[in-house]
């Protein structure tokens, strides 16, 4: 089997690359990424020689490098990861999210109908659903909670989610959509919650934590994700989406405080900082329909995965130092100073 991943050089796209590199050997595996800020070919380094491994830089809105790919390659399976990800900088600059996660979606698509494939997979998220109050914890998302985004992040993914379903609708594209909880682990940019938080510890900087601290995420350890995707593609039903989350929910202040706890590290460096516009309070995912249907379930329980993701972070400091070195400080001021 044939399969590109787009947005392989990313956080999570990297990690299933090496997951499904692992896991089935002799399938051959393209990475299409733009290499944007959060692309990284350091991630792929481990894989780079790999035989069945081919990395190529391209935007995935660049109709006439897609299609030149699709004609080398000839897929069997798109898996789509490539997106700009991080709600905070939507809420900078809605544009790229909108070119990037729904155009870049299009135009992946209508490759998948002009040239053919078995299997076209959209990596969304929770987010799609809105938030939750924290004072009703008896609810969660299903796949028939509706659409109602509060970011442009989100609803640039919510857009990218129903033109797949067209796509299946109109043209009989055979899609499915996975809709995930917050991911942590190795390769994590460190512009996210988690990796922020270790990389400014690590260096005795403020750990700034957006209003009172008590919004809630569900917490899953990416590689649990990339197992999820991997038995969608391959037994999922066409035509479906499959929530993806762990029941580990947690509220941010007490993630700050274990990090401070695992690295020895005095709670006085968490600074309450300017809360982030339209903050959603709560996300959590009842992933009964893919334990029910495809035998998922997540295997890294929070306390042992915050280690490992930890201890990857002592143990590979020269890829996130060599991130905050560069255009990550600009960033990093334009968005924390005087906040
Ligand atoms: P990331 O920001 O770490 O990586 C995104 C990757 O996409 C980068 O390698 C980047 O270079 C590439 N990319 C961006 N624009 C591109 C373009 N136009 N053409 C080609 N490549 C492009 O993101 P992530 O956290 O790994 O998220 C991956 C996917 O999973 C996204 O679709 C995101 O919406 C979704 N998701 C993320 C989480 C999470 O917790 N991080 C949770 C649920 C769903
Ligand atoms: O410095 C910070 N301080 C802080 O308090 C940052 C970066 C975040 N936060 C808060 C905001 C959120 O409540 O932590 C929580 C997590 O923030 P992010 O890591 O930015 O993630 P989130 O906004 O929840 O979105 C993530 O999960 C869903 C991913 O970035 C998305 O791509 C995914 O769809």
């Amino acid at each position: 089997m044939t399969i590109i991943v787009t947005g392989g050089a990313g956080f999570i796209g990297g990690n299933f690359i090496h997951y499904y590199l692992k896991k089935h050997p002799g399938d051959r595996v393209i990475c299409l990424d733009k290499l944007t800020y959060a692309g990284n070919l350091s991630t792929l380094k481990p894989v780079m020689d790999n035989p069945d491994f081919r990395f190529v830089r391209a935007d995935i809105c660049d109709r006439e490098a897609v299609e030149k790919l699709f004609e080398e390659e000839k897929p069997d399976v798109v898996v789509n990861f490539a997106a700009e990800s991080h709600v905070d900088r939507s809420i900078e600059n809605p544009e790229i999210f909108l070119q990037t996660n729904i155009i870049g979606t299009e135009v992946l698509m209508d490759a998948c109908r002009k040239y053919g494939i078995t299997r076209y997979h959209q990596v969304s998220t929770d987010e799609v659903y809105g938030d939750l109050p924290l004072d009703r914890p008896d609810l969660f998302f299903t796949e028939k909670t509706p659409i109602h985004t509060s970011s442009p992040y989100s609803s640039s993914k919510a857009g990218a989610d129903l033109l797949v379903l067209a796509y299946h609708r109109t043209y009989g594209l055979p899609v499915t959509i996975s809709r995930c909880s917050n991911n942590y682990g190795p390769y994590h940019f460190p512009e996210k919650l988690i990796p922020l938080m270790i990389a400014n510890a690590l260096n005795d900087k403020p750990l700034p934590v957006y209003g009172e601290g008590v919004n809630v995420r569900d917490w899953l350890y990416v590689e649990d994700h990339c197992r999820a995707i991997d038995l969608i593609i391959r037994n999922g039903k066409v035509g479906e989406v499959y929530n993806v989350g762990g029941h580990n929910e947690m509220k941010n202040i007490d993630i700050v405080r274990l990090i401070c706890k695992e690295l020895g590290k005095p709670e006085s460096l968490i600074t309450y900082v300017t809360d982030r516009k339209g903050h959603d309070m709560r996300y959590a995912i009842d992933p009964t329909k893919i334990h029910n249907e495809l035998g998922w379930l997540p295997e890294t329980k929070f306390a042992d995965g915050i280690k490992k993701t930890i201890k990857w972070y002592l143990e590979n400091k020269e890829w996130w130092e060599e991130i905050i070195s560069g255009e990550y400080q600009n960033y990093y001021e334009k968005m924390y100073d005087k906040r």
